[in-house]
């Protein structure tokens, strides 16, 4: 990526930052005064209520209640019938928010030994996780492409423009993606839990995000007893959620790509190239992750809408040959073309198929029916040879860098 390139995004993440935090001030800081106001007088109301009580007592008691919370144990707790936050289900599940990177927080190593330990945990458990994720990612892909390219087949027959399909498409991915991983979930965390609506769906995408802010803990409320199967249910959500939310943050990713790229394309030729460049260097990167199948976990691991990582056509439909760029003045941009083609990403996101250019106005139904003509041809080593062509390419190119 160009230096001019990485300032600009940098001016504009500063920017984002600046604005969030000015937002954030403005919505969080009046109720923090508030609750110190309302602490403060519960302390007065305390010591006038009873005279006795030497007001340094007290505040030694808070502070050992403060100090208790900060290391996670119950400051209610009985000396006898101590609960523990490392029960071998907790335990499992602080494991759990390492691997995933979810990192909730709500429990954590204090321990020596229990922090060196975490370290080498989450550097081998991390990348394993990935490799799960990704495989999760590609059946989930595969799953919904099915039910999703039965009803642009019938889009088809009814000979509906394919733009419009792929709009569709879209739309339906999204609603069933919601639907299943964000609405019911935050409906049975509402009814289990009982947070209100907000807080519920606060939750779910705190933790989907993988931002993981530990204040509300999906299982973690001590004094419920959970039925049986609701733990293992949530692990199953966390599995099948997070790579769903990768392919959204994705999405949203290519389309914050597109769009600058747009505006840069419109504001003149030459600063739209700087675009193209990026795509074709990450591309030997890239065709190296996408043979540990990696990619779909790592677009939340670095931030799935960090631009100009990847090229929306090559991460969306598994094409790890870009064209390499083109000298002279910018294309123009198929916005939606370009930008929908994610529908087919988890899908086709490990077989690396030489596919048509991402211009393709085939919707993704079509894409896919032709390809099955082609599966009597050995895929693997078909796409072993695209991919090898693509890094001479990017290599050719090596001195864009
Ligand atoms: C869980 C649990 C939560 C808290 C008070 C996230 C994996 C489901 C527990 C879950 C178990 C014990 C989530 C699983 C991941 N929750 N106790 O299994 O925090 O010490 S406690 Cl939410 Cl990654």
């Amino acid at each position: 990526m160009k230096k001019k390139t990485v300032l600009a995004i940098l001016l504009v993440v500063l920017t984002y930052l600046v604005v969030g935090a000015k937002l954030f001030q403005l919505l969080e800081q009046p109720f923090e005064r508030s609750q110190q106001v309302s602490i403060a007088q519960a302390r007065a109301r305390f010591l006038d209520d009873y005279p006795n009580v030497d007001s340094d007592r007290l505040r030694q008691l808070m502070e050992e209640t403060v100090i208790a919370v900060h290391t996670g144990v119950d400051p209610f707790g009985e000396t006898e019938n101590i609960s523990t936050n490392w029960d071998l289900g907790s335990s499992f599940f602080f494991a759990g928010t390492v691997i995933t990177t979810i990192g909730f927080g709500n429990i954590a190593p204090k321990t020596e030994g229990g922090k060196i330990f975490c370290i080498v945990y989450a550097l081998v458990g991390i990348p394993m996780f990935g490799f799960l994720l990704a495989g999760v990612g590609d059946q989930l892909g595969s799953a919904l492409g099915q039910l999703i390219g039965k009803v642009e087949e019938i889009f088809l027959r009814w000979k509906v423009n394919p733009t419009v399909i792929r709009v569709l498409s879209t739309l339906l991915f999204v609603l069933i993606g919601c639907l299943t991983f964000v609405f019911c979930p935050v409906l049975v965390f509402r009814w289990i839990e009982d947070w209100p609506l907000l807080d519920s769906a606060y939750f779910v995408v705190i933790t989907l995000t993988t931002i993981g802010f530990g204040d509300y803990v999906a299982g973690g409320d001590s004094q419920r007893s959970y039925t049986v199967w609701y733990k293992p249910l949530v692990w199953f959500w966390i599995l099948l959620g997070l790579a769903y939310f990768a392919a959204i943050l994705s999405m949203i990713g290519d389309w914050l790509r597109a769009l600058s790229r747009r505006t840069r394309a419109e504001m003149g030729g030459l600063t739209a190239q700087a675009a193209n460049w990026t795509a074709n260097i990450t591309t030997e990167i890239k065709v190296t992750r996408r043979r540990l199948s990696l990619e779909f976990h790592d677009k939340i691991q670095r931030g799935a809408s960090a631009p100009g990582q990847k090229p929306p056509s090559e991460r969306a439909a598994g094409r790890p040959g870009s064209e390499p760029p083109k000298e002279g003045p910018a294309q123009p941009i198929d916005f939606l073309g370009e930008d929908l083609a994610f529908i087919d990403a988890g899908e086709e996101s490990d077989r690396r198929p030489a596919r048509g250019g991402l211009s393709s106005p085939l919707p993704a139904a079509a894409r896919r029916a032709k390809r099955r003509g082609r599966r009597k041809q050995p895929r693997k080593a078909n796409g072993d040879a695209a991919g090898q062509q693509a890094s001479a390419r990017t290599r050719d190119k090596g001195e864009n860098v």
